[in-house]
């Protein structure tokens, strides 16, 4: 029986890593099993996709299509090698980003064709495809606050980019969702985290596969 994949999206410090962990506990405490994994990453090759996409300083003045490329490279990996797999075990696979971000913060934010995008993107991720996308909405001013504050002021490439850049991120994310209500739940990341966590469940709890 298949399972049941869900992705969650938003700006950066929108509060969803710390919804994941907490809708994981619910589900497992429900009986589920679960998958927790996060793009770019969820597998070794991701993982070090990953260290070059953020941190390794081969990384530093990478161009805006080979930043496509590696992120998309991460995603066809993880597609099938993990959560693919993991849907035909019947598994609900929980995963921080997927091939929203890449048509949100390359395709409007870096300004990359987004035909070309989304092209590479359908490439990337085969027939795997979210049955429910969690967009967690945040203002990205409020958003940078949480990650300069839980990381003490570091930044890793990604947030350094300027403001301006995180509004493209957050309107194109609003436009997606309008666009695929379908698949998309868009909740205020402006509220406590309890309340936050409510309303994901309310929308989650209808989905889910019978417990086994
Ligand atoms: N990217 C990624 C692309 O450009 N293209 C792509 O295709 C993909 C896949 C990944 C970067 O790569 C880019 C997007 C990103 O720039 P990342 O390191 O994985 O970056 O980080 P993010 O996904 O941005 O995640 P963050 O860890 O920054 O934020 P989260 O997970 O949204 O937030 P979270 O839960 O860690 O919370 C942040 C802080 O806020 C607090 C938490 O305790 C924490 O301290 N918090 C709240 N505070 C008040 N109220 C609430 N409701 C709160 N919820 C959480």
């Amino acid at each position: 029986m298949a399972g049941l994949f869900i992705s969650f999206e938003g700006g950066e410090g929108c509060g969803k890593s710390t919804q994941i962990r907490t809708l994981n506990e619910s589900l497992q405490a429900a009986g589920h099993k679960v998958v927790q994994t996060r793009e770019p990453g969820g597998t070794p090759l991701g993982e070090a996709i990953r260290n070059l996409l953020q941190h390794d300083e081969v990384g530093e003045g990478m161009s805006p299509e080979a930043e496509l490329l590696l992120f998309t490279a991460s995603r066809a990996q993880h597609a099938r090698a993990l959560i693919q797999p993991a849907i035909d075990a019947g598994q609900i696979v929980l995963c921080d980003r997927y091939l929203d971000s890449t048509s949100v913060y390359q395709g409007v934010a870096r300004q990359i064709d987004p035909v070309s995008v989304d092209t590479i993107n359908q490439f990337a991720i085969g027939q795997t495809l979210p049955d429910l996308t969690i967009l967690i909405d945040l203002d990205p001013t409020v958003g940078m606050e949480r990650v300069k504050a839980r990381s003490g002021g570091k930044l890793d490439r990604m947030e350094q980019e300027a403001i301006e850049f995180f509004e493209a991120v957050r309107a194109g994310y609003l436009k997606a969702a309008a666009a695929d209500p379908q698949r998309f739940l868009v909740v205020n990341g402006d509220q406590s985290i309890e309340a936050i966590q409510a309303e994901i469940w309310e929308a989650v709890e209808i989905l889910l596969p019978t417990a086994h």
